[in-house]
């Protein structure tokens, strides 16, 4: 299986999962978050409203704090982790509008990521449902999209790729439902007619 597949926010997910849990009992209480905390988890509030506003989450328990999740009361909207705890934030985890109270329990519906560390999303996961049906890559990192990946079912089915640096893709790979590359596809003058290569 191709490890892309594999639903990659899940250990971020389940690292929070627990830290939101808390923090709704935090939010009933607030006077119990120095014991709920228990120098992991930061809740923060609305100074108006009271309304839960982020939680911060030392999620390897170094000291260093490395995963935000911006809440709107109960609910999650995004996940911001440093992974490397340079600072600078190395992905991003969007959820729903809709994901209601249960916002933790529903996946996220974008994934960003910083691939080189230095706070620039280079690389997005689409999801629906959970599973993976696109991922957008800046493999230069020249601020440009040159690498699209389209999934079926979870599995990887099309890989088209901008060679040249044109931005416009000029190859394609299709892929089998077992994984196994079918064909490859060119379109060097970037017309938007493949053809069959091999
Ligand atoms: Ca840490
Ligand atoms: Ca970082």
């Amino acid at each position: 299986m191709n490890p892309t597949n594999l639903f990659a926010p899940r250990s971020l997910l389940l690292s929070v999962a627990g830290l939101v849990l808390i923090s709704s009992v935090a939010g009933c209480d607030r006077a119990g978050t120095s014991t709920v905390a228990q120098g992991r988890i930061e809740p923060a509030y609305d100074k108006a409203t009271g309304r839960l506003t982020r939680l911060s989450y030392d999620s390897n328990n170094n000291g260093t704090l490395d995963t935000w999740a911006v809440m709107d009361g109960a609910k999650l909207t995004r996940l911001e982790a440093d992974e490397n705890e340079d600072g600078k934030i190395d992905r991003w985890e969007h959820y729903p509008a809709t994901a209601g109270s249960g916002g933790l329990k529903q996946p996220p519906e974008r994934i960003e990521r910083a691939t080189r560390f230095d706070g620039q999303v280079s690389r997005r996961e689409f999801f629906e449902g959970g599973v993976l049906v696109r991922i957008e890559d800046d493999t230069d990192g020249n601020g440009a999209t040159d690498k699209w990946e389209t999934y079926a079912g979870g599995e990887l089915a099309v890989v088209t790729l901008d060679t040249q640096g044109t931005g416009k893709p000029d190859r394609r790979l299709i892929y089998r439902p077992d994984g196994s590359l079918d064909h490859i596809e060119s379109d060097p003058t970037g017309s938007g007619e493949f053809r069959v290569v091999k």
